[in-house]
């Protein structure tokens, strides 16, 4: 994977598309993993609870600290790591992971938003991998991309809705740039820049969706103590309390 081309194309896009990036064997554990978490870890998150409803997980914001360790470790192997380090050009470390479930007919999408604007790095440096755990496409809110649109910098977002901890950008002018939205299936791994702009559509199929989303920042940009350094008036999340925007 350490290909020139691809590092270029990456810069250029702002976004990649791995097919097979994962054995099937894996996301099976790891789904299986997941439900353990869901059981023992997940029920209590703060500001979260809300999202359960009728005893089903619709969505999890913030949740690697209630991760296990044991569900963590299942994505740190080499070839992740290598390739996200390769990709920042730099030693990585992931800031944080969130689960990411779509109930069927009613999961709700994400509008358009650059996650730079959630976890602000000194320098708008990081990267999200974004592994769909079953199929996701256009017609189960998968997510999209604006291709080239990282390269914009970061644009004005406001609240949305701040209990939700989301907010979206100001307007969607993307200045001829177009949306694309990759048919992914289980094992594919998705890579996007931190400035790049994307979102889904809710999910009005049969069945839920489900992706697990982690967030890397350049080792570079962590503080000392380990917890990130982050410009505070932008910033939603700030050494675990959320803030508003504007
Ligand atoms: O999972 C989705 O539908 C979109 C997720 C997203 O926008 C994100 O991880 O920033």
């Amino acid at each position: 994977m350490k290909d020139s081309r691809i590092l270029s194309d990456f810069k250029e896009n702002g976004y990649l598309h791995v097919k097979g990036f994962y054995s099937l064997d894996l996301i099976s554990k790891i789904k299986n993993s997941l439900v353990q978490e869901v059981k023992k870890n997940l029920r209590n998150i703060p500001g979260a609870d809300k999202k359960f409803s009728g005893g089903k997980v619709e969505f999890i914001a913030q949740a690697q600290k209630h991760l296990s360790s044991d569900f963590n470790n299942l994505f740190n192997i080499d070839s992740l790591n290598d390739l996200v380090d390769f990709l920042l050009e730099e030693s990585a470390s992931l800031f944080t992971s969130e689960v990411l479930f779509k109930r069927a007919e009613t999961g709700f999408g994400y509008r358009p938003h650059q996650d730079a604007v959630y976890f602000c790095s000194k320098e708008n440096r990081g990267l999200n991998t974004w592994t769909p755990l079953e199929a996701s496409g256009l017609g189960n809110g998968g997510i999209w991309y604006i291709p080239g649109s990282h390269l914009l910098g970061e644009l004005p977002h406001k609240a949305h809705n701040f209990n939700d901890f989301s907010c979206d950008l100001k307007s969607l002018t993307m200045k001829g740039l177009e949306k694309l939205l990759p048919e992914a299936a289980a094992g594919d791994l998705l890579i996007h820049d931190c400035l790049m702009v994307h979102g889904s559509a809710p999910n009005k199929s049969q069945n839920r969706r489900i992706a697990i989303s982690r967030f890397y920042l350049p080792k570079s940009n962590l503080a000392d103590s380990g917890k990130l350094v982050l410009n505070k008036k932008r910033s939603l999340l700030v050494n675990g309390d959320f803030k508003k925007v504007e």
